[in-house]
């Protein structure tokens, strides 16, 4: 039998937990015989609901999970980690600034650098869900030198499948039939979504669509606004979309892109299309043997340079309030 890979889960309490741990522990984000560990973090005024969710794990009787902790300090969470989700994050409330949210954010995702620094598996791969995403994987990975920056990423796979299903109806295949979606930049309303690379059945989605009109006041915004839609339609915000691209995200990383197709992560650039090197921001990429690669090459057009530009603009602006507020 093989040995468990550990996985530790922040904000293991609140909902996208609950829609993650389930699948996490019926073996959708490793495999079907990969067993798992699991380490569930959360402030101590969740833990006792965070037992209720293990309570309830428990009772799936999942025959690949061999423990279950649950846990108020961060570096016993993420002692010998594989794997860390890292979706428990400090929400924006009514009247706050944006520096009072990066602020409070950094005071969660500091500590936790530094633990998964301190103690995880030479193996960990992060994937920090929590908003502001992009940030706050920014801040975890300064906090933790010794891993390398490759392996702290932030997710846009949900954009990216969100993308896939506006383009899906849209021409009327099946979102199998699309392959190379691309998000660009920031998990912010200004992230950019680029069909212009995508294809359906093999040919250019872009000119298969041939719909300027609905690339810009349609798609664009329907994809970038799609989470303030669900929270308006089921009066919370995306839950299981948002756990289901967390198994997606992390599942393509270790399992590799297929021939010929690649997904959205939002990765440490390299200066890439132009990115300032260091931010985490969303690219195409492929994945194989548990590294991911960004896609080279690519031509920009006029419109999504902009857009591209846009978005990382925003990037570069959180990394100086970070900065100022000493927090990388
Ligand atoms: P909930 O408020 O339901 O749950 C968050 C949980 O995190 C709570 O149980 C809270 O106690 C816990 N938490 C807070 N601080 C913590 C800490 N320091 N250590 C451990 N746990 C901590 O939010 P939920 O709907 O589950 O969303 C979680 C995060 O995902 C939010 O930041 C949200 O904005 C973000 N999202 C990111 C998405 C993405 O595509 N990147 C999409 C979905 C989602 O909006």
């Amino acid at each position: 039998t093989r040995t468990p890979v550990t996985v530790t889960v922040t904000g293991a309490a609140g909902q996208i937990g609950y829609a993650l741990l389930f699948r996490i522990a019926s073996g959708q984000l490793l495999g079907a015989d990969v067993p798992v560990r699991l380490r569930l973090l959360e402030i101590p005024q969740a833990v006792k609901a965070a037992e209720g969710t293990a309570m309830e794990l428990d009772d799936c009787a999942f025959p690949l999970v061999s423990g279950i902790d649950i846990l108020d300090d961060a570096v016993k969470a993420f002692e010998g980690a594989n794997v860390a989700l890292l979706v428990g994050a400090r929400p924006r409330t009514k009247g706050m600034e944006r520096g009072d949210l990066l602020e409070a954010n950094g005071g969660i995702f500091k500590p936790q650098g530094e633990a998964i620094n301190a103690g995880a598996a030479d193996d960990i791969k992060v994937l920090v869900v929590g908003n502001p995403a992009n940030t706050n994987a920014l801040i975890a990975q300064s906090h933790a030198p010794d891993v390398p920056a490759s392996r702290f990423t932030a997710m846009t796979r949900l954009d990216h499948n969100r993308a896939l299903a506006q383009l899906s109806k849209k021409a009327g295949v099946s979102v199998a039939d699309i392959r190379r979606m691309t998000i660009w930049g920031n998990h912010s309303a200004t992230q950019y979504p680029d069909i212009f690379h995508a294809e359906i059945a093999g040919k250019n989605a872009a000119e298969t669509v041939n719909d300027q009109g609905w690339l810009e006041n349609d798609f664009i915004p329907t994809v970038a606004k799609r989470g303030a839609a669900i929270i308006e339609a089921r009066g919370a915000s995306s839950a299981a979309s948002a756990a289901s691209a967390a198994i997606d995200h992390v599942h393509t990383w270790v399992n590799g892109t297929a021939d010929g197709d690649w997904t959205s992560m939002a990765v440490v650039s390299d200066g890439s299309y132009g990115v300032p090197e260091g931010l985490i921001s969303s690219f195409p990429v492929t994945t194989a043997n548990g590294e991911w690669e960004i896609v080279q090459g690519l031509e920009i057009d006029a419109f999504s340079r902009a857009r591209i530009d846009a978005s990382v603009g925003e990037l570069s602006e959180e990394r100086d309030a970070v900065r100022k507020l000493g927090l990388i």
